[in-house]
């Protein structure tokens, strides 16, 4: 035969590099595989979007006339590994070359690099190119440079790719309209439906092999409302747009009760996946606002995350790949609250974001950055550990996309090269962007003492803690002069209290470790 073109779960793009050029006699090649499903525990809802999106795609290529070798997690004969399925593919078909499109994970790439060595064919891993900024683009706006901000990268991308800009002007006359986006949501504010997909028989299939191979993992696996075709990703897509987009600026970072999505556009695990592209979901954005239809505030807020955030964030993953993972800047070393699993705790917030995680395998940025994220933060939480939890959790996770916005964003763990001070904040913020602490049996006005929120408390023990490395960085000024002044005793008091918080921080309420792969919950 020719080609041997191998697809993995997040190349599900028609146009993925690796299936250019096909040509009949060529066969791709797709596994599902034991490594893939358990190299963290996976939420069920994780498993069963990206396996049944998977066999959609499978499916359209066929239907297109493209063979396609399609391996199940059920299939008896299945090794377990992608590397096993290329050795048993290679023996089915002869090909006399391999194809692949570079992957998203450092462990998959130093995979792909055995695999001439173990088959005796050439492997050509072509660039992924539907990102919108190459690795090499990426690496030349890095070199030279102490501090990577993501700000300066975002402006080079919007001159690159004429992104909201008139000339070489943005249009508005700024760049960023985040002073605009930082509103709670407004009382009695009426929240957009969102768009959900019922299972179709292979969906419904995937939910019945997740249930019955993973049924101790994380998560509810019903109701699944994922789409997992490129059709209905784009009809999610465009729902966003007319519904979500125009109010997605103003709240961008509010939190909500009850309501997990607001006005978010949950297109993340179709951008990751493949089923969207970047640049599509851009366009789409910025149309919306050129025709009237989406405030400026909005249009830019949103395709900043994209255009800005997302290459970002995977342009620093792999120029600091694989030393970037190693790094504990801030020396942390607690074990993850168990909380984090169960969801059982008097923190009404925590208790909020980790039931939306177990319910939909999504949480949005700020319940990410600053509840669950803050309070890892603030109590020193291993990052690897935490790194595993998100990378576990939600839909949308892949390491390239998870390890930067954890290591670097929440845990500041690479000492500051991403984010230039840690995003440590007390209770005030989560009370302010937030309805979360009314019904808490915390309260975020108290500062130390019985009732006292233990964002406030853990808040100034980081401060204290961390001053060594902190205290010359003149964006922590303010918090280590507020620090200074406040009277020895209240220090010590805090201090104390935050210990007793921490020391009461249980990792497995019921003794021993919980088993990788084996989160039981207990609800
Ligand atoms: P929207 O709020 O509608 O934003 C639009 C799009 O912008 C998203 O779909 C996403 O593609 C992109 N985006 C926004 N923020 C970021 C960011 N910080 N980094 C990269 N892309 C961004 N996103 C993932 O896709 N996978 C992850 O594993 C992931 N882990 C995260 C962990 C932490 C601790 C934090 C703080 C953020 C993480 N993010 C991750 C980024 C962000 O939270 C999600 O992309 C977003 O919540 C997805 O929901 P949405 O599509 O409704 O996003
Ligand atoms: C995340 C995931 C899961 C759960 N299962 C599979 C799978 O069975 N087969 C597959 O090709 N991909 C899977 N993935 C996505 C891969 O982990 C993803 O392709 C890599 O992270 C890319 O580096
Ligand atoms: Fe969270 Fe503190 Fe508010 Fe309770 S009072 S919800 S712990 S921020």
């Amino acid at each position: 035969m020719g080609v041997l073109r191998v697809i993995l779960g997040d190349h599900l793009s028609r146009d993925v590099a690796a299936l250019d050029g096909w040509e009949a006699g060529d066969v791709v090649l797709m596994v599902e595989v034991a490594e893939e499903t358990t190299y963290v525990p996976h939420h069920k809802q994780k498993i069963a979007f990206i396996l049944s999106a998977m066999r959609h795609f499978a499916e359209e290529l066929h239907g297109e006339g493209i063979e396609v070798d399609y391996i199940t997690l059920d299939d008896p004969e299945n090794s377990g590994s992608f590397t096993g399925e290329i050795e048993r593919a290679v023996a089915r078909h002869a090909p006399e070359r391999i194809v692949v499109t570079e992957p998203g994970e450092w462990r998959v790439r130093a995979m792909i690099e055995t695999w001439t060595a173990l088959t005796g064919l050439p492997v050509e891993v072509r660039e992924d190119d539907r990102f919108l900024c190459s690795r090499g683009r990426f690496a030349r706006w890095a070199e030279g440079r102490k501090g990577f901000r993501m700000e300066f990268f975002y402006r080079e991308m919007r001159r690159e790719t004429g992104l909201l800009m008139e000339g070489d002007k943005p249009v508005g006359g700024q760049w960023n309209f985040d002073a605009d986006n930082r509103k709670p949501l407004p009382r009695g504010t009426r929240l957009p439906q969102r768009l959900r997909f019922p299972p179709d028989a292979m969906t419904q299939a995937v939910i019945e092999l997740v249930a019955t191979r993973f049924p101790d993992n994380f998560g509810d696996l019903s109701p699944f409302g994922w789409a997992v075709t490129r059709a209905d990703a784009l009809s999610a897509l465009d729902h966003f747009i007319a519904e979500g987009l125009p109010s997605f600026g103003d709240v961008q970072d509010a939190m909500k009760r009850g309501e997990p999505f607001l006005y978010h556009g949950l297109i993340s695990p179709y951008l990751n996946v493949g089923l969207l592209t970047a640049r599509e979901v851009c366009l789409a954005a910025e149309t919306a606002w050129r025709r009237g239809a989406a405030p400026l505030n909005a249009a830019e807020g949103f395709i900043r995350q994209i255009l800005g955030w997302r290459e970002y964030v995977r342009g620093i993953y792999w120029h600091q790949m694989p030393g970037y993972a190693e790094t504990n800047a801030l020396d942390a070393t607690r074990p993850l609250p168990w909380f984090y699993w169960s969801g059982k705790t008097d923190m009404a917030c925590i208790a909020e974001v980790v039931g939306d995680t177990r319910r939909n395998a999504y949480a949005h940025h700020i319940q990410r950055l600053m509840v669950t994220g803050n309070f890892a933060l603030l109590a020193g939480i291993r990052p690897a550990e935490i790194e595993a939890w998100y990378l576990a959790v939600y839909v949308d996770a892949f390491d390239w996309v998870e390890l930067p916005n954890v290591h670097g964003m929440v845990m500041f763990a690479d000492g500051g090269l991403l984010a230039s001070k840690p995003y440590a904040a007390s209770g005030a913020y989560i009370d302010r962007m937030s309805d979360y602490c009314a019904g808490c049996r915390y309260d975020p006005k108290i500062k130390v003492g019985e009732g006292a929120c233990p964002f406030n408390l853990l808040y100034w023990n980081f401060i204290a803690g961390n001053a060594a490395t902190l205290r010359g960085n003149p964006r922590m000024a303010m918090p280590y002069r507020t620090w200074d002044a406040m009277d020895a005793a209240r220090r010590e008091k805090i201090v104390a209290e935050a210990g007793r918080f921490l020391d009461g921080l249980s990792p497995d309420p019921a003794g021993g470790r919980p088993r990788r792969g084996q989160i039981a919950l207990d609800l």
